[in-house]
């Protein structure tokens, strides 16, 4: 079937009957001991969530539904003539385990299109907010205000019966990611192009493409760096803040725009997506200081002395991955195709090779490898899209298809409200001196 939801109704049961089994015979086992550092170290390395659409492995990076990186790019189905997956492709992947056929993909670009009329009081609401306000904040906002349009508010202040709320999440889930390059491109245009009118979704193109239109861009290698940016952010496991976010607001029974507004004030921040930006202020104060024209070694000196003021290196270190991010790579080899003579690139090369030592000579970073936020901006940079604070909330517009569809998951599982116990210090070492 084309019907993503059919397809979904029928996995949904199955997978809960396997769940069920599963849970019967091991409900009690034990599959880790929880230690001191862990709770007081934000619980990195914790086993506390189930998320189904991928897994981090922190040798070999991400997996989407079990697909690597460089699978998904050979498997999934392309825009003609092109090269890289349609988002369309992995959002189908994520929803079902499945690789989409190319008519399955085409299915929700039509969808998606039939679906991106945006309210009138979000317009408004985008045209009032103040240049001053950054771009993420803005998209918190309108992701917010979207939720007057929601199906599962309406479901549940109905009572429709607990196993049917994941058909309501689809319905706004599958709006909202109509919607977000409409309100992604609004707030573009506002902040730097002086509100010039925003055209319409072109039923005839796929999500990215369109995206790319409504942002002014036209350049067909440009929708595909798009399509390849807004598939390599779309998951990365359950636990990162964003996807975490969701969850927990989600488990709420808070509606999809709520729970995805949430997860986007998380991903605001500098630890996390916003670093895809600090990179690239990063990189432009080493060419104010130094030019194109450094040497290795001087630009090893530039990044001690950044160090040593305290701040960190934006784009390398991760909590999980020890090797260089997949996403960093695939960027990488995009750059080399499209773009092997940019000077920006040549830094991020270069840098490629001497940071990783310094990290490591300094000691701290348990990863001293780059992550996906390293690269990212150069390729975008390159292609004339240059406003660097605007570049997490295309991060933003491709996290929704992580997120919204493990939250789909999440209601179709009847997964509960999320509530951890958390003592205070004077607990713990009651508990320590138990133990
Ligand atoms: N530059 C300098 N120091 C770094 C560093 C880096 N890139 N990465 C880690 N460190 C430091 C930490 O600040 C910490 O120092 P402290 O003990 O003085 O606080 C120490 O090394 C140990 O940190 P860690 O266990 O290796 O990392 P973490 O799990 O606590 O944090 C991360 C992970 C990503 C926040 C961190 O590596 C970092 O700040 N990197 C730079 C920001 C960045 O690139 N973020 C994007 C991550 C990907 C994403 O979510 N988009």
């Amino acid at each position: 079937s084309t019907n993503l939801k059919e397809v979904l109704s029928k996995k949904i049961p199955a997978h809960n009957a396997k769940i069920k089994e599963f849970r019967t015979q091991h409900n009690s086992t034990i599959v880790q001991n929880v230690t001191i550092d862990m709770i007081y170290g934000g619980m990195r390395s914790m086993k506390g969530m189930v998320t189904e659409t991928s897994v981090l492995d922190h040798e070999e990076g991400i997996r989407f539904r079990g697909y690597s990186i460089p699978e998904c790019q050979k498997l999934l189905p392309k825009a003609e003539g092109g090269e890289q997956p349609i988002p369309e492709a992995i959002w189908w992947l994520l929803c079902t385990g499945d690789i989409p056929t190319k008519a399955q993909a085409d299915a929700i670009t039509k969808d998606w299109n039939a679906r991106a009329a945006l309210p009138a009081h979000v317009l408004r609401l985008l045209d009032v907010l103040p240049e001053s306000l950054h771009p993420m904040k803005q998209f918190v906002a309108a992701v917010a205000a979207l939720n007057s349009e929601s199906k599962f508010a309406d479901a549940y202040t109905r009572g429709v019966p607990k196993v049917s709320y994941w058909e309501y999440a689809y319905e706004d889930s599958m709006n909202l990611l109509a919607q977000l390059p409409s309100v992604a491109a609004i707030i573009y245009s506002n902040l730097f192009r002086n509100g010039s009118v925003v055209g319409v979704v072109d039923s005839n193109k796929d999500w990215s493409a369109n995206f790319c239109n409504l942002l002014g861009f036209n350049d067909p290698i440009f929708s595909e760096l798009m399509r390849l940016y807004l598939v390599i952010h779309a998951d990365h496991e359950g636990g990162n803040v964003s996807a975490h976010a969701c969850h927990l607001v989600g488990s709420a029974l808070s509606d999809p725009y709520l729970s995805y507004s949430a997860a986007i004030a998380g991903l605001a921040g500098p630890l996390h997506g916003l670093a895809n930006q600090e990179t690239l202020v990063f990189l432009s104060k080493i060419v104010a200081d130094l030019g194109h024209g450094y040497t290795e070694d001087q630009l090893g000196d530039w990044v001690r002395k950044h160090l040593h003021s305290g701040q960190v290196v934006p784009g390398y270190g991760h909590a999980v991955l020890r090797k260089t991010d997949a996403r960093y790579e695939c960027q990488r080899q995009f750059a080399l195709k499209h773009l092997p003579n940019d000077d920006l690139f040549r830094l991020v090369s270069t840098l490629y090779k001497i940071t990783p030592n310094i990290l490591l000579e300094q000691g701290k970073a348990k990863n001293p490898w780059p992550n996906v936020d390293a690269h990212s901006g150069v390729l975008l940079t390159h292609f004339g899209l240059t406003e660097m604070n605007y570049y997490t909330v295309l991060f933003g517009v491709s996290r929704a298809l992580g997120c919204l569809s493990q939250l789909i998951w999440a209601r179709g599982m009847g997964l509960p409200l999320e509530r951890p116990k958390s003592h205070s210090t004077e607990g713990l070492i009651k508990l320590a001196a138990a133990a």
